[in-house]
């Protein structure tokens, strides 16, 4: 194993901070000034109407009358600031302490995501790196639920148990929490909080089954190596799980590679959990430990209202008792549209190829389609089979444009239970969590 201090240097524990591009430092402010930008684009619109809409746009918007009223053309919506973060390219910093940083749609379009465009969600500090040292890392599975409790080096670990390699889809259950009204509170992601590498490791289950699991055992959760928020070693960053049935597919490993190469330090060097297809928190990075549980996981950030929705539907801004609130399990249908990016310029009479990843939780997806008249009439693409269970998919669809303007085109995808994305924002919850409204990029053909 080869150990990569160049990587990861440039980010000392102590301040976390990063360089911009832009004047402002911190990614908070940054964030704030945006939401303010939006509400004036809101206002603006409200008065203006669809000629002042089309001005500022710079084109004629042909198939306006299938808008509804209230919307907004994305070509409003768009800011491309960019930071550098040691290891990851193109990435928008939301908040940089914790560090979290999503990836633009179009620096998604990869079959397998490189770690270069993998997202950051940090809750913790990063652990101090000189601690991560693979040749010294230790994982112990340990709980109340173990039969065993044994600690392997990361040696052992590669040595006693068969090597899985695995394309797994990982999003953040607060993906689109920025399109919330009222707004939740939490980092205001957009799109990208998905990615979808390639992981090698072993499989949780192997390890679990040498350590002996009781017949008791309901839940597993982890613990990493990273420190919460306020520096008290006592307080733990995170620490989620998954019911033991989610812990055995054959699909969740205990990982140390990233498209054949070391995790990079901000995805959880030098191993991490990966448990595909369900919220990204229940993926522990800087992975130190493993407890099998006979209660469901008690650690951080696994009771109400974290990583949790109303078991009942409710009004937006509805304060919900935490008693009526359940964990998030596996993730909604949602799609990508990774090609082109929004706002390009397109030449009126040629095709316009558009694709992107599509992906379904624990199930698969069975249908893409697109529409460039505002949801109003759909085209089914080429959609492919995972490359494995938990992988996304990808599509690939034909455009053609009835004549020069304003476009938008909208990506709906379709689980194997025929289930849809909404094409509004979906059920309101207090934290943000679960939006999978359709994806759309503006197009204007000239
Ligand atoms: N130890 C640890 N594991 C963690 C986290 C964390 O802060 N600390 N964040 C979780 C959350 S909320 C998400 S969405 C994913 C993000 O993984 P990534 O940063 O590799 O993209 O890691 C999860 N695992
Ligand atoms: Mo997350």
């Amino acid at each position: 194993m080869t150990s990569k201090p160049d990587k990861y240097s440039p980010v000392s524990p102590q301040d976390q901070r990063l360089t911009k591009h832009t004047t402002d430092t911190t990614g908070v402010h940054d964030s704030l000034e945006q939401n303010a930008d939006n509400t004036e684009r809101r206002g603006f619109l409200k008065r203006s109407g669809l000629l002042a809409m089309a001005t500022a746009i710079g084109a004629s918007i042909p198939l306006a009358n299938n808008m509804s009223s209230g919307f907004i053309p994305l070509a409003f919506a768009q800011s491309d600031d960019l930071v550098d973060i040691p290891g990851k390219e193109g990435l928008k910093v939301l908040n940089d302490r914790p560090l979290n940083a999503e990836t633009p749609p179009y620096l998604l379009d990869d079959e397998v995501t490189p770690a270069k465009h993998m997202f950051v969600r940090n809750n913790g500090r990063l652990p101090d790196v000189s601690l991560l040292d693979p040749d010294k890392w230790t994982l112990e599975i340990a709980g109340e639920s173990c039969e065993t409790p044994t600690t392997f080096t990361l040696a052992e670990l590669k040595s006693r148990f068969t090597h899985y390699d695995y394309q797994l889809t990982v999003e953040c259950g607060g993906n689109g929490r920025s399109e919330y009204t009222p707004a939740a509170s939490g980092n205001q992601w957009t799109t990208g909080a998905v990615a979808c590498p390639k992981f090698t490791g072993v499989r949780l289950r192997d390890v679990l089954e040498a350590c002996g699991i009781k017949e008791d055992a309901v839940y597993i959760g982890y613990y990493g190596a990273d420190l919460h928020l306020s520096g008290d070693p006592s307080k733990e960053s995170i620490s989620r799980g998954v019911p033991m049935s989610k812990a055995l597919e054959d699909q969740t490993l205990i990982a140390w590679a990233m498209n054949g190469e070391d995790l990079p330090v901000l995805n959880g060097y030098p191993l991490r959990l990966v448990c595909g297809g369900w919220p990204a928190s229940t993926s522990g990075k800087w992975l130190k430990k493993i407890v099998i549980r006979d209660q469901v996981h008690d650690g951080n950030k696994m009771a109400a209202p974290a990583y949790s929705v109303p078991k009942y539907p409710v009004a937006p801004g509805t304060k919900v008792p935490n008693e009526d609130m359940e964990i998030i399990g596996s993730m909604p249908i949602k799609s990508l549209i990774t090609f082109p990016k929004t706002g390009i310029t397109h030449t009126i009479g040629e095709p316009l190829t558009v694709r992107g990843h599509a992906w379904a939780g624990d199930l698969e997806v069975s249908d893409l389609y697109v529409s460039i008249d505002f949801g109003t009439t759909w085209q089914k693409a080429k959609l492919r089979a995972p490359v494995n269970r938990l992988a996304w998919q990808h599509w690939q669809s034909e455009l053609s444009f009835p004549e020069k303007g304003y476009y938008e085109v909208w990506a709906r995808a379709i689980d194997s239970e025929g289930k849809a994305q909404p094409m509004v924002v979906p059920g309101w919850n207090p934290k943000g969590y679960l939006n999978n409204a359709c994806h759309r990029i503006a197009v204007q053909v000239v």
